[in-house]
């Protein structure tokens, strides 16, 4: 796939997010910067390319900056944002996400996302896999992302 296909392979199924129940996953508001509802999407087999996607939830007074990524299962991560260029959306690097004090913002199709290049094996179905971010502003923050196939969802359907 070229990114562009990935890119919109991506965008066709974000509208399937939206009928989903959210799960979210226990907060602990005691710390600066926290994860909600982090997970990875699962591609079709063969392909090494993914993203990942989550709301970030800043508690502090401060602003917190997500500058990096990073994740052992991938040779390398950036942060994505979709953009429209000559009536076409399409997604490219960012410098960095701003999350502002006791604001969220969320990583979600069709959005702002991070990709993951060179996946080192085969996403499995709700396997847990985890991933670092860097902020300017806050600190470091670990977290597991849960594989999700979104081809099995379309089959409810
Ligand atoms: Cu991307």
């Amino acid at each position: 796939m070229t990114i562009q296909q990935i890119s919109k392979y991506l965008l066709s199924s974000a509208a399937l997010f939206l009928t989903n129940p959210v799960i979210t996953a226990e907060q602990d508001d005691s710390l600066a910067i926290t994860v909600i509802d982090g997970y990875i999407r699962e591609m079709p087999p063969g392909q090494d390319i993914t993203a990942a996607f989550m709301t970030l939830k800043n508690s502090t007074l401060g602003l917190c900056r997500l500058t990096m990524a990073s994740s052992v299962i991938a040779e390398k991560t950036e942060i994505h944002g979709h953009f429209y260029k000559d009536g076409m959306m399409s997604m490219r690097p960012v410098d960095g996400i701003d999350i502002p004090p006791k604001k969220s913002v969320s990583l979600k199709p069709g959005g702002y996302h991070l990709m993951l290049f060179g996946l080192k094996e085969e996403l499995k179905n709700n396997a847990q896999h985890e991933i670092i971010l860097n902020f300017l502003g806050c600190p470091t923050l670990t977290f597991n992302a849960e594989v999700r196939s979104v081809l099995q969802n379309t089959h409810h359907h």
